[in-house]
Order: structure tokens, then C-alpha cells, then sequence
């Protein structure tokens, strides 16, 4: 059923612009025509016609959009849960990496791994984001670091996308480290692996995005340069983990490539906000991460809100820093911890991260025109589902104008 009348329920449509307030529309009703939003507002004002379609009750509940996780690192094999028990002991990241922890411990898994493996061993992270009311995921590689293991995984990504109802967008971020055999050699990494692994990767329709880790442990602006002009090139957008450790400029060179978003920003500064608002890329915000590692230098969300740059909050959801499953709990981290509003939270999680993934015209909001991917909660306000710890209210999820989970 792609077509049908959703009623007697209070919309939250998120429609508006960055600090607007949920669109809230009580005693509402929404017409779904073909997969898309035909018509939203209140139910006594609902256009004729309409009526005849298949009825659904809502008993009163929320219908919010869909939620869009808009930055994860789901695809890799193995887990590192023993890392995570010497960071409890006290080891830091060197003393782990020397371990033989890190990212370069999920690389080896990935590499070792079949695509059918990953997407064996993803799929379960997959479906925990979907039972939490998400309906459109990003996926990032960045765990083979060679050109056909990174090809491996967004092969896997389009796959997960194809067994669920969901949208999966993709991204490539072979520029996520330094295998060991480039180890000292990143500028030679990126120009033999990164830049021509993407243009495989653009050859076989596997990737929608391009994405670099900017930090004193990974890549300077320098030398991602060449990588982000060609995916430009190519007609691929850009976005950056920038300012997530230290202040590498990384905001401010990726706004000059007219960045979607630039995601943790811990350490992000007035030039780089300012880069930002002029470039009119998202600041995607990611809790998982601050809170795993234990970080004391929050992201400067007062001066992001009052520069009026969209924020957007997401899972990151990865092995090493933030093995988070949940969107509900990346909005209750968010609020807790970075003091971002319960309206703030609910449009980053649906207007804001579909804006940082380019997707403002198909999904996000409830308003018609839209792809039909939204939720009904059985919930007495949209702030239980930023309130609840761990608890996941009952829900209908709809993509696409059909019953998803
Ligand atoms: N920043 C992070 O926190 C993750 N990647 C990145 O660029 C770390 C990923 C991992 O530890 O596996
Ligand atoms: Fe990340």
C-alpha cells in the first residue's frame, strides 16, 4: 500500500529553516498518493477526495519524518570491545594503536572479511537504527584502505540498502587513514589509492559523497586537497570529520569546496563557523564519539545556533569511538551533553541531517511533495523521544507510503 490516509494524530512536519520549531499541526491528517506526501494539515481541512483513500486510525500519536542517520561507519567485521577494556584500564590512543588497536585493527578484519561476510555481520546495525524509528542511513568505507577492499564495503552498503526497506546513501572515505604499507607517505596514499579508488568507485555508481578524517593523526587540508577537487570534478559533494581532536582548519577548507557538512567539531573556531555559514554547510554534531572517549571540549553549539548554521546530530556509529546503535540515544547524548533543545534535536535528526546529506528535496520534513517516510509514535509528546534512556516508544514506521517496521 504506497497510498493511504493517515489520521486523528498531531503532526510534528519539522518544516521551516534552522531554529524553527517542530511545525506542529494538532488534530491532523496526512495523504499519502504513490509513495509521496500528497497532502498535511489539519484533519478538518482535508481536500476532498482524500477521504476514499485507505484509513489508518493513529489513535492520537505523533507522526514526526522518518529520522536520517546522516553519518555512520556501519560496515566493518569484528568488533573492539578489548580496546575498549584497555581505554577502561587506562591505555591511550597511542598505547593502543601500538596494541595493534584502532582503526587499523577494524582494517584488518575488513580486509580479511568477504563482501557477503559484511554484509552478513552489518545488517544487524543496520536493523537497530531501523527499529529506532530511522528510515534514510549513511554509510561511510574507510576500513580497507585498498582500493578494492573500499570498494568491497560501499558494494556491501549498496546492499544493505537493497535487502531493507530504507534509503542508504553512501560515502567514500578511503581518506580515513594511512594503511601501514603508505605509513609516512600520505600525499603518495592519496594520489595511488584514494583519488583513483574513487573514480572506480564513481565508475560503478557506488558512491554519492566524499569524506576526509582532517586531524594531526590522519590528513592535513594539504593533502586532501587534490582528493576533494577531484571528487568536485567528478560532481560528487564533499563533507569532513574537521575539528573533532585539534584545530586543523579542516571547517574552513571544506567550506571552500562547498562542503555539505563538517561533522564532530569539537574544536571548531569563529573562522571556521563563519566558513561554515557562508559556505551553508551543516555542522553535523556527534555525541557517540565525545562520550565514548570521554572528551571535555564540547562543540560550540551557542555559537553555531547563533551564527545560524543548520546542526545536525548523528550516530557515527563505528567500532572504535563510538559503537552506538541507536538515533534516540544520539538525540538524548545531544541534549545532555552538548545542550542542544528537544526542537534542536528532532531537526537534526530529520531536517538538518537530510540537509547535510542532500536530501532536503526527497525526505526529512512532512510536507507534500516529499518521499512518505515518516513515523507514528504512540507517545504524549515529541520530547519522550529525546527523553527515554534505552526505552524505544511504540511506533509504526512508513517508507515510502508503505509499512516498513
Ligand atoms: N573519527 C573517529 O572518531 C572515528 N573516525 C574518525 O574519523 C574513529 C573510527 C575508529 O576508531 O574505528
Ligand atoms: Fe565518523
Amino acid at each position: 500500500m504506497s497510498s493511504g490516509l493517515w489520521r486523528n494524530a498531531n503532526l510534528a512536519t519539522l518544516a521551516g529553516g534552522p531554529g524553527a520549531d517542530l511545525g506542529v499541526i494538532e488534530g491532523g491528517a496526512l495523504a499519502v498518493s504513490e509513495g509521496r506526501i500528497a497532502w498535511a494539515g489539519p484533519e478538518a481541512e482535508l481536500p476532498a477526495g482524500f477521504n476514499l483513500l485507505p484509513a489508518t486510525d493513529c489513535r492520537g500519536g505523533w507522526i514526526l519524518p522518518a529520522f536520517v542517520d546522516c553519518h555512520t561507519h556501519l560496515v566493518f567485521a569484528g568488533d573492539r570491545a578489548r580496546e575498549f577494556e584497555m581505554r577502561l584500564a587506562g591505555a591511550g590512543y597511542e598505547e593502543i594503536a601500538r596494541a595493534g588497536g584502532g582503526i587499523l585493527s577494524s582494517v584488518a578484519a575488513v580486509r580479511a572479511a568477504s563482501e557477503d561476510e559484511l554484509v552478513a555481520a552489518s545488517l544487524p546495525r543496520l536493523d537497530a537504527l531501523l527499529a529506532g524509528g530511522v528510515g534514510t542511513v549513511e554509510i561511510k568505507s574507510g576500513y580497507g584502505l585498498t582500493i578494492e577492499a573500499e570498494l568491497k564495503m560501499l558494494r556491501a552498503a549498496r546492499r544493505l540498502g537493497a535487502l531493507r526497506p530504507a534509503r542508504v546513501v553512501t560515502t567514500w572515505l578511503a581518506a580515513h587513514a594511512t594503511p601501514p604499507e603508505y605509513r609516512g607517505r600520505n600525499a603518495a596514499y592519496i594520489g595511488e589509492v584514494a583519488i583513483p579508488g574513487l573514480e572506480a568507485a564513481h565508475r560503478e555508481g557506488l558512491v554519492d559523497a566524499v569524506d576526509g578524517f582532517c586531524e594531526t593523526i590522519a590528513f592535513s587540508p594539504n593533502e586532501l586537497a587534490p582528493l576533494f577537487a577531484r571528487a568536485r570534478a567528478l560532481g560528487l559533494p564533499v563533507k569532513l570529520h574537521a575539528e573533532q581532536l585539534s584545530n586543523s582548519g579542516g571547517a574552513a577548507f571544506a567550506a571552500g569546496f562547498g562542503a555539505l557538512s563538517c561533522d564532530h567539531l569539537e574544536h571548531l573556531d569563529a573562522a571556521g563557523i563563519a566558513a561554515m555559514r557562508g559556505a551553508g554547510a551543516t555542522a553535523v554534531l556527534l555525541p557517540g564519539a565525545y562520550y565514548t572517549l570521554r572528551e571535555t571540549q564540547a562543540p560550540p553549539a551557542a555559537a553555531l545556533r547563533a551564527a545560524g548554521v543548520p546542526i545536525a546530530v548523528a550516530t557515527d556509529l563505528n567500532p572504535g569511538t563510538s559503537p552506538l546503535a541507536s538515533l534516540l540515544l544520539a538525540m538524548n547524548l545531544a541534549a545532555t551533553l552538548f545542550r542542544l533543545t528537544v526542537p534542536e534535536c528532532l531537526a537534526g535528526v530529520t531536517r538538518e541531517a537530510a540537509r547535510a546529506l542532500g536530501l532536503s528535496a526527497d525526505t526529512g520534513t512532512i510536507e507534500a511533495g516529499k518521499s512518505a517516510d515518516f513515523t507514528v509514535w504512540q507517545i504524549s509528546s515529541p520530547a519522550e523521544l529525546v527523553y527515554w534512556i534505552g526505552l524505544v516508544p511504540a511506533h509504526t514506521r512508513i517508507f515510502r507510503g508503505t509499512p516498513a517496521c
